[in-house]
């Protein structure tokens, strides 16, 4: 019997699957080699207790016996509590690590999801808007760009701020959004290079597959 429960939806459509949130706490998951269990919920029909463990409705959430934590950065930090495989034990570099891991949800989320969004929709007018979010990704990327020149990862060893900011970039990525961030785009490629995410990222489409 495992305390860590990991809840996602049943089923996604296709243009997500391999890049849905709960992909972060499975690769975490697995990188510090904690069990745990998927737990499913609908994703066409929401219900009460759905918007009580996750208020938007959305996913992923974890539980940790009677611990409900929603939004994956949150959730990345109670695990970075539980393994020093995710979170280093020396105070500056644990500060380091959170740093990081808000820099990749607040500053460089904060630009790509928009830009992504353009990216799904097929949207390529070259509106004052679109523009606006090319400009403010591309203002984030060139500092990452410098910041993981020379860094293998983040914070010396590889931790749960190289999962969130992995995960966020690997989408930029997707959208060929690093063709000239080449120490980004290597810094993708390294990241998911890792057993832990190979196994998280499997398991998250066959999760998907079995529902069609
Ligand atoms: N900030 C949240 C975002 C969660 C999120 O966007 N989840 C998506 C899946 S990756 C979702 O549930 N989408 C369905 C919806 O928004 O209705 C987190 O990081 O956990």
């Amino acid at each position: 019997m495992t305390d860590l429960i990991l809840t996602t939806f049943d089923w996604v459509p296709e243009a997500p699957r391999g890049y849905v949130r709960d992909l972060r706490v499975r690769w975490a998951l697995e990188e510090a080699e904690l069990p745990y269990r998927v737990n499913s919920v609908p994703f066409r029909d929401r219900g009460i207790d759905h918007f009580s463990h996750q208020p938007f409705g959305q996913v992923p959430w974890l539980t940790d016996r009677d611990i409900s934590i929603f939004e994956s950065g949150a959730i990345l930090l109670h695990l970075g509590e539980l393994s020093s495989k995710l979170m280093p034990t020396e105070p500056h570099d644990r500060s380091d690590v959170k740093e990081w891991l808000f820099a990749a949800i607040a500053s460089v989320e904060a630009a790509s999801q928009p830009w992504s969004f353009f990216k799904f929709s097929g949207d390529t007018d070259e509106t004052p808007m679109r523009k606006f979010f090319d400009s403010f990704l591309e203002a984030r990327l060139k500092h990452m760009e410098t910041v993981l020149a020379g860094h293998e990862w983040l914070v010396g060893t590889f931790s749960i701020a190289d999962i969130l900011m992995a995960d966020v970039l690997r989408l930029v990525d997707r959208f060929d959004g690093l063709a000239v961030y080449p120490a980004c785009r290597d810094y993708v490629a390294r990241a998911t290079a890792r057993p832990s995410f190979v196994k998280a990222h499997a398991d998250q489409m066959a999760h998907f597959a079995a529902a069609d």
